[in-house]
C-alpha cells in the first residue's frame, strides 16, 4: 500500500509526464506565467482544454447545508462561524438526523446531485456518530455525499467512507506562505496531513481555496500550484470569492479585479483540466457576465440555493434565469 505521506504531497516532478496522463510538475514561474497571459488567450487556452474534457454546456450542481452553525474554535479571518470574531451569527448545535434527511431531500427535488454537509468545527468530537447517520441516510437517498468537517484523523476518515461518504471538502485556502496570515490556530501541513488520510480511506477530495483575502496573485499562483502537484488532482476545486462578513478581521479587504478571479478559474482549468472546478462562495455579489465568463473559463460545478452555510447565495430563480440565458444546463438533467 501507498504510505500516507506520499498521497497530497507534491508529486515528485517527471519529465514525461505521470500514470494518470496529467501533469504533477508546475513550477510556479511556469503558473505565473499563465496568470501574466493576455486575458483573451488564457480563456481561449482553458476554453479548450474545458471542452477536452467536459461537455462545456453542463454544470454539476451542489447543495449546501450547515449541520452544525458557529463557536468554532478556529480563527480562520474570513469566517463568520469563528468564535473568535463577533459576527452576529445565531449559533446551533448539531442538528437531528431527520432534519438533514428534510434538506436533502429537498435538494434533490430542485435538482442538485451532491449533497454537502458543513461543521464549524476543528474536527469531529463526541456527535461524530451522528454525522456518521446523516451521510448513511443521505446517500441511501440515491445523492453524492460530500462533507466538510475540520481535521480528521485516519480512523476517521475511515469512518466516513464505510458510512459512504463520496467527497470530503477541505480546503488549503491560500498559498503555503500566505497561510499564516489568514489562520493561526492550524497549519498548511495539518491540512494536508487530512487530506493524506482522505485519501488513503479511498474518498475523493474536494479542495480549494478563497479569492479576495489580501493575497497577491503569486499567492494564488502558488495555491494553485499546490493543488496541482498533488500526487493526485483533487476531483473537485472549489474556487471562492471571499465574502465579506462584518465582525471579521477582513471584512475591509480591498475589492478584487472581477478578471483575476476569472483569471484563477481559468489557471485552475488549465492546471487541473480533469477536474470539476466549482464557481463556489461570492456569486451573489458578481453580475451575471461575470459569472458567464467564469463558465467559459472553465467552472463547471456551483452552489444553488438561496443559503451556502450561513451565507447568502443567488436564489434559485436567477440561477434557473441564468442557466436560461446562457443555454446551461444542470450535470444530469434530461
Ligand atoms: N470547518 C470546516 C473547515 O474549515 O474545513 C468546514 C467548513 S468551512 C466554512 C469550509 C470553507 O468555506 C473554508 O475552507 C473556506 O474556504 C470557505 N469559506 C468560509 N467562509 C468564507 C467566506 N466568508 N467567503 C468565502 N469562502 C468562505
Ligand atoms: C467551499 O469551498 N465553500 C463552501 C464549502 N466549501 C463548504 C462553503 C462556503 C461558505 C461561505 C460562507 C458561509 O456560508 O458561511
Ligand atoms: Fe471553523 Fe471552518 Fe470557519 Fe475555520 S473555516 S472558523 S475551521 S468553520
Amino acid at each position: 500500500m501507498q504510505s500516507a505521506s506520499v498521497v497530497s504531497r507534491p508529486a515528485a516532478p517527471t519529465a514525461a509526464g505521470s500514470a494518470d496522463g496529467l501533469r504533477h510538475d508546475w513550477t510556479q514561474e511556469q503558473v505565473e506565467a499563465l496568470f501574466a497571459l493576455p486575458f483573451n488567450d488564457l480563456l481561449f487556452r482553458a476554453a479548450t482544454l474545458h471542452r477536452q474534457n467536459f461537455d462545456p454546456n453542463r454544470v454539476q450542481i451542489s447543495r449546501l447545508l450547515s449541520i452544525k452553525t458557529g463557536k468554532c474554535p478556529e480563527d480562520c479571518k474570513y469566517c463568520p462561524q469563528s468564535a473568535h470574531y463577533d459576527t452576529g451569527l445565531a449559533k446551533e448545535d448539531l442538528l437531528e438526523v431527520e432534519t438533514v434527511l428534510e434538506a436533502a431531500r429537498a435538494a434533490k427535488d430542485s435538482g442538485a446531485s451532491r449533497f454537502c454537509m458543513g461543521a464549524a468545527w476543528r474536527g469531529p468530537g463526541k456527535d461524530f456518530d451522528q454525522v456518521l447517520r446523516m451521510v448513511e441516510g443521505v446517500k441511501a437517498l440515491g445523492l453524492e455525499t460530500c462533507a466538510s468537517l475540520g481535521l480528521l484523523n485516519s480512523e476517521q476518515a475511515h469512518q466516513l467512507k464505510d458510512a459512504g461518504l463520496d467527497y470530503y471538502n477541505h480546503n488549503i485556502d491560500t498559498s503555503p506562505e500566505h497561510y499564516a496570515e489568514v489562520i493561526t490556530t492550524r497549519s498548511f501541513d495539518d491540512r494536508l496531513t487530512t487530506l493524506d488520510h482522505v485519501r488513503e480511506a479511498g474518498m475523493k477530495v474536494c479542495c480549494g481555496g478563497i479569492v479576495g483575502m489580501g493575497e497577491k496573485q503569486d499567492d494564488r499562483a502558488r495555491m494553485l500550484q499546490s493543488l496541482a502537484n498533488m500526487a493526485r488532482h483533487p476531483e473537485s476545486v472549489p474556487i471562492n470569492l471571499l465574502i465579506k462578513i462584518p465582525g471579521t478581521p477582513l471584512e475591509g479587504v480591498e475589492d478584487t479585479d472581477s478578471f483575476d478571479f476569472i483569471r484563477t478559474i481559468a489557471v485552475a482549468r488549465i492546471l487541473m483540466p480533469a477536474s470539476y472546478v466549482r464557481l463556489s462562495a461570492g456569486r451573489q455579489a458578481m453580475s451575471d457576465e461575470m459569472q458567464a465568463l467564469c463558465f467559459f473559463a472553465g467552472a463547471n460545478s456551483m452552489f444553488c440555493g438561496e443559503r451556502l452555510l450561513t451565507a447568502g447565495n443567488p436564489s434559485p430563480h436567477a440561477d434557473r434565469s441564468l442557466f436560461g440565458r446562457l443555454g446551461l444546463k444542470p450535470e444530469g438533467a434530461a
